[in-house]
């Protein structure tokens, strides 16, 4: 399906450090569409509800602190198969495990800022993408070179 949707955020730790442009562009050379953008800094109610699966974990209160230690660059990117290769893009979890070339192999070290976030499945990307966005927020369009990257 070429009108999969993933949501992707910059971190605060990637805003500051100038990272916003290289994550976007990784996206955009991929081919994908960005659907949705905007930046806002979570309350820690909106992370404890984004990052629920994970409130049992050591690392919770920590992660809940740095999400809104400043403002996120909230994404929804679209294109064919986007959440998994969303992931690829981003690289694994912990950045010292991420293969070069990917985002968080050239710009992380730590797992506790690894400067962005990508949805994990399909349904996850449906269940962030209403936690962040206003249905109004996505904007529908057709992209220029749609026809030069799907065949
Ligand atoms: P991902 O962001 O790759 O989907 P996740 O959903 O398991 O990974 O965890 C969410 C975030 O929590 C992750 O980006 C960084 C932080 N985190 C995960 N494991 C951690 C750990 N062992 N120590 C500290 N922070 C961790
Ligand atoms: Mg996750």
């Amino acid at each position: 399906m070429s009108n999969e949707q993933t949501f992707i955020a910059v971190k605060p730790d990637g805003v500051q450090r100038g990272l916003i442009g290289p994550i976007i562009t990784r996206f955009e050379q991929r081919g994908y569409k960005l659907a949705a953008i905007k930046l806002i800094t979570p309350s820690k109610e909106h992370l404890e509800k984004h990052y629920a699966d994970l409130s049992d974990k050591p690392f919770f209160k920590g992660l809940i602190t740095y999400m809104g230690s400043g403002p996120v660059c909230a994404m929804v990117w679209e294109g064919r198969d986007v959440v998994k290769t969303g992931r690829v893009i981003l690289g694994a979890t912990n950045p010292l495990a991420s293969q070069p070339g990917t985002i968080r192999g050239d710009y992380a070290i730590d797992v506790g800022r690894n400067v962005c976030h990508g949805s994990d499945a399909v349904e996850s990307a449906k269940k962030e993408i209403a936690l962040w966005f206003k249905p109004e927020e996505l904007v529908s369009y057709k992209q220029a070179q749609h026809d030069w990257i799907y065949e």
